[in-house]
């Protein structure tokens, strides 16, 4: 297993800088602005358990935290934060702060799913991928993309591994019913123009992370984009096409042309932790029919006057698709009720928060 903080440094990359992993106008205006916070800004490239893998402009260095110094929460791969050096010479770097996120990439945990997990902050985009060599499976894709609105981050639907599907214009179809007004590409490892035309829709400076279940080929397509990562990959079960989970930390690395890629272990299960704005826009087409409903609030299950009932009842809108909607929905409000209140109500704030900056972000990208 190679060590992110070796590889990825300026040995294997040439002198690098903070811009090189991201760093822009924005960032150095929210480290001006923590208030009494010391030390200089890097970003976290990969964590293992206690220890983070840092990127600064000094280049790689591992931190820890250390108790008496306050960190508004732990952080996550993409994250940018403030390291000072100490303080031991085992321990050579200590967090001393953590800007403040432009998206959140979170689940419900495994197991109860009732607390979140944090799986990756400041991703601008996130390829969803999903493998041709299997049927395409609509719910899982509405599932994964209402995740990912729901992050602050822009879903892209990514049909991985064109070369063994059946028939790839009608995987596209079926798949571009379901990814309403997402964008949608085939890529194979084995076709290196569909490997080019992936790089050059990616933009210097921002960063993409993969997700989907394991042996789809995400770290395979890190590997083809990011020559110098050398991520683990390995055959998935010829019986039925699943996964071996080869990839087992989240870790980031810079991509030819400038973009960061961001390489996560295979999910075995996604699960919605919030309904804020991800579920509508996962799914404009329930959406926009809910405009006509007679109940501003009309949850689209047996009010009367409910025009998704009736597009649905009419043929209008695809049965299984509003169930997955009410599904998908019915399980972020039960964590809600569930989880502990407090703790949600702190993660909810920070999200909320998170979630402005990213539309704040967006402009700003647009303006460039
Ligand atoms: N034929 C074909 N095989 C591919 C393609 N992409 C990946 N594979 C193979 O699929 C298997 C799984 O690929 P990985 O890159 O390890 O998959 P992953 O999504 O990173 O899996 P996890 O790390 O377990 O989540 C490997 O044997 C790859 O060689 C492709 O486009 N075409
Ligand atoms: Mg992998
Ligand atoms: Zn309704």
């Amino acid at each position: 297993m190679k060590r992110s903080c070796s590889q990825a440094g300026p040995t294997a990359t040439g002198s690098t800088s903070l811009l090189d992993w991201g760093w822009n106008d924005t960032w150095a205006d929210r480290a001006a602005e923590l208030d009494g916070a010391r030390g200089q800004p890097g970003r976290v490239v990969a964590q293992d358990r206690d220890r983070w893998s840092v990127q600064t402009a000094e280049g790689p260095v591992y931190a820890r935290i250390v108790s008496g110094i306050q960190v508004p929460s732990a952080p996550v791969v993409g994250d940018w934060i403030l390291v000072t050096p100490g303080p031991s010479a085992s321990d050579p770097w200590t967090v001393t702060g953590l800007l403040p996120r432009i998206s959140r990439l979170v689940r419900g945990a495994a197991g109860t799913g009732l607390e979140e997990q944090l799986l990756a902050a400041n991703v601008d985009v996130v390829w969803v991928v999903h493998g041709l060599d299997a049927p395409i499976n609509e719910r899982r894709i509405e599932r994964y993309l209402a995740v990912v609105w729901e992050s602050g981050a822009v879903p892209e639907l990514l049909l991985s591994k064109s070369d063994l599907s059946p028939d790839v214009d009608e995987a596209v179809a079926e798949a571009e019913r379901v990814a309403v007004g997402v964008r949608v590409r085939t890529v194979s490892s084995v076709d290196a123009d569909s490997v080019v035309r992936l790089r050059e829709s990616t933009r210097a400076g921002t960063t993409v992370a993969l997700v989907g279940p394991s042996g789809v080929g995400k770290s395979t397509l890190v590997n083809l984009l990011a020559p110098a990562a050398n991520a683990a990959t390995a055959a998935v079960r010829s019986k039925d096409h699943k996964g071996r989970h080869t990839t087992i930390r989240r870790e980031i690395y810079r991509m030819e042309g400038g973009a960061l890629l961001l390489d996560t272990p295979g999910i075995r299960e996604l699960r919605l932790w919030s309904v804020d704005e991800g579920l509508d826009r996962a799914f404009p087409d329930i959406e926009e029919l809910a405009r006509g409903c007679r109940f501003r609030d009309c949850r689209h299950e047996s009010e009367p006057g409910c025009a998704v009932v009736e597009a649905e009842a009419a043929g209008r809108v695809d049965a299984d698709r509003v169930a997955s909607y009410r599904k998908l929905r019915a399980e972020a409000e039960y964590q809600a009720r569930k989880s502990d209140p407090v703790a949600r109500k702190a993660a909810l704030a920070e999200h909320k928060s998170a979630m402005k900056t990213m539309k704040y972000h967006q402009k700003y990208r647009r303006e460039e």
